[in-house]
């Protein structure tokens, strides 16, 4: 009987090769040659391996024992009438009686040698009987079979933690109508942009609520990994929209894979995803998006590979390789970028009880407190090969803004224990306030930017988070000077409104200026864009929190309305390119921000304060709800395993 040939992979025919009737009898073999040569090979390897087994076996009467797992030297007995003694239930035999034991032992194995040997020569021909499909079929099975045991093995769960106390996931239920209509329209705001997300772009990183399709940018790699779905996760546990938080876990549980060839932002994925299954893990307490947290955290650990410690922007989550962005001062890695971790990796080091992480970012920690800063203030750029500063430009906006609000959240979080991280907010502060933040000619509080020794009078939207920040950093400043921050918190906040009461669309412009009588206005066309930012709303939102100033539910209504009216299409919801033109396009990008932080902080704004109270919850820069740690008297590994 003959079978045709095969045809090898690369494309060439080769004849077929009969290994002779001698071997296999009753089939002439068809493999390819390489394919019959390794399995001879293996074959051959084997045998060679049983002989030599069976020839060198140790030599029974030279030795009292050989241990090969067997009950031969101590057997449960009490019998001793045989010459044995019996030690505490155990039977140690005498020695001629060993022998004979051993000799028969020793035969028992050399037959069972054989008959393994056999019985692999007969599986071996058997191999050789079966097609290429067959054969190829077997080893998928095989791999498959691998695949999953570490699957498994990844997947183990981690062992326990006392959870930190978890107070109000679930209330905020507003008593007054109006603030509960308003309410439930951010509530519908945000279910319609999840649903055209899920319609149109599940599993993309972000939605094109025009063209109706995935959406994704550099920050995220090449790779869909859902991060609309990660980021809006908390927002919608708060909102109780709970069918459509158990539709993204079901597609984080099996689809969200970090083995992929993807190089991505450390610090957006941070934030974005590390925060935001951190947090959906806290409110709902599923095992799963503390197991992904981890997972994705090992994926980003290999970025701290630079002689300073000082993390690269980006790494490639299989390779591990890391590097910064091109546009960077001089190689730099960014401020805002590293100094952006503290807060998800301290709870990594705590829920997993692995100090790792908490290492990591305590070393970036040591190594900005050695270093010299120009009038006090932190650079935005340090080389992560030589530990020098880059460009001397310093920012609360983009490229500096969240270093300083997790110096005060590492605070807080510790349930004020970090007194350092506190100490290094005040001073940085104290150095912000003295060089950047001025008042316009029409009394308007700005911060501006400093570089190269001259302060540029121009603030960007992301720099409208500090308003919130100087409030929430208010109790415990330095001095007692928390009445002046909650006032500067104030007039921030104020800034920002007017930023977006001077537009046409009553939203606000990516950067205005405070120069030659322009006051809170853009002045560039590149910066009259709002891509459905959340600074100006998150401050309104702890402005509220701390005032009960009913202006700013006001401000903050008068934003969802404008977002509603202007941003809102039938795809979803999309950002605008200029906020001065009374017919406005569409930059079509529903960024997965949106959900995580706009809608999220509206939605808090319209609720009471007992829903995530700001004494158990601090939110990360993404706004994910992460519990306070109250670390006192003990250590910062929850679990009691590692005290
Ligand atoms: C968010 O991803 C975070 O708030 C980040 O800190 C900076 N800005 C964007 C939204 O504007």
């Amino acid at each position: 009987m003959t079978t045709p040939a095969l045809l090898p992979l690369s494309g060439r025919r080769l004849p077929p090769l009969n290994l002779g009737a001698s071997a296999f009898p009753h089939h002439r073999a068809t493999l390819r040659l390489s394919e019959k040569f390794i399995l001879l090979l293996i074959l051959s390897a084997f045998i060679t391996l049983c002989f030599g087994a069976f020839f060198f076996l140790p030599d029974s009467s030279k030795h009292k024992r050989f241990d090969l797992g067997l009950e031969d030297v101590l057997i449960p007995h009490v019998d001793t009438s045989k010459g044995g003694k019996n030690l505490g239930g155990f039977l140690i035999h005498g020695q001629g009686h060993d022998e004979h034991r051993h000799r028969e032992e020793e035969e028992r194995l050399r037959n069972k040698i054989r008959a393994d040997h056999e019985k692999a020569l007969e599986e071996a021909k058997e191999k050789l009987k079966k097609s290429r499909d067959e054969i190829q079929a077997e080893i998928q099975t095989e791999k498959n079979k691998v695949v999953q045991e570490l699957k498994k093995k990844d997947s183990k769960p981690l062992p326990p933690v006392p959870l930190p106390n978890l107070i109000g996931i679930n209330s905020g239920e507003p008593a007054d109508p109006d603030i509960r209509e308003k309410r439930n329209k951010v509530k519908e705001m945000m279910k319609h942009a999840w649903d055209n997300y899920r319609q149109y772009g599940w599993g993309h990183n972000e939605l094109k609520p025009i063209a109706r399709k995935g959406h994704s940018t550099n920050i995220f790699g090449n790779s869909q990994m859902g991060a609309t779905i990660v980021d809006a996760l908390d927002t919608l546990y708060i909102m109780g929209l709970h069918d459509e938080f158990r539709e993204g876990q079901e597609w984080i549980d099996k689809n969200l894979d970090f083995s992929v060839n993807s190089e991505v932002s450390v610090f957006e994925v941070n934030i974005r995803f590390i925060g935001g299954l951190l947090a959906a893990y806290y409110l709902s307490g599923q095992e799963v998006f503390k197991i992904k947290a981890v997972q994705l955290a090992g994926k980003l650990l290999p970025a701290f590979n630079t002689p300073t410690g000082i993390p690269w922007a980006m790494v490639n989550l299989k390779s591990g390789v890391g590097r910064n962005w091109g546009w960077a001062s001089a190689g730099s890695s960014i401020l805002a970028e590293f100094g952006t971790l503290h807060m998800e990796f301290v709870h990594l080091s705590y829920l997993t009880g692995d100090p790792v992480y908490y290492n990591k970012v305590m070393h970036i920690r040591k190594l900005l407190q050695k270093m010299d800063r120009p009038n006090g203030l932190y650079p935005n750029y340090l080389n992560p090969r030589t530990g020098r500063w880059g460009q001397h430009h310093t920012s609360v906006g983009g490229l500096g803004d969240s270093f300083y609000e997790y110096l005060l959240k590492a605070w807080l979080m510790s349930d004020k224990m970090d007194t350092e991280a506190r100490k290094m907010y005040d001073d940085a502060i104290e150095a912000i306030e003295k060089h950047l933040i001025r008042k316009s000619n029409g009394g308007l509080t700005f911060i501006g930017e400093w570089k190269n020794g001259h302060l540029e009078r121009k603030m960007g939207h992301l720099t409208c988070f500090a308003g919130g920040m100087f409030a929430l950093g208010a109790d415990g400043s330095r001095d007692d000077k928390a009445g002046h921050y909650l006032q500067l918190g104030a007039e921030i906040a104020h800034t920002c409104h007017e930023s977006y009461d001077r537009t046409t669309l009553k939203l606000g412009p990516e950067a205005f200026k405070f120069d030659g009588g322009v006051e809170a206005v853009a002045v560039r066309q590149n910066e009259k864009y709002y891509i459905l930012r959340p600074e100006v709303i998150e401050t309104y939102w702890y402005m509220w929190r701390f005032t009960h100033d009913p202006k700013y539910r006001q401000w903050g209504w008068e934003a969802a309305q404008a977002i509603d009216k202007y941003c809102r299409v039938s795809g979803g919801f999309s950002g605008v390119k200029d906020v001065y033109s009374s017919s406005p396009t569409y930059d079509d990008v529903q960024q997965s921000f949106f959900l995580a932080e706009t809608l999220k902080y509206l939605y808090l704004l319209f609720s009471n304060d007992d829903l995530l109270p700001l004494d158990n919850w601090v939110f990360n820069t993404e706004a994910h709800p992460l519990p306070v740690l109250h670390l006192a008297n003990t250590t910062l590994s929850g679990n009691p395993a590692y005290r």
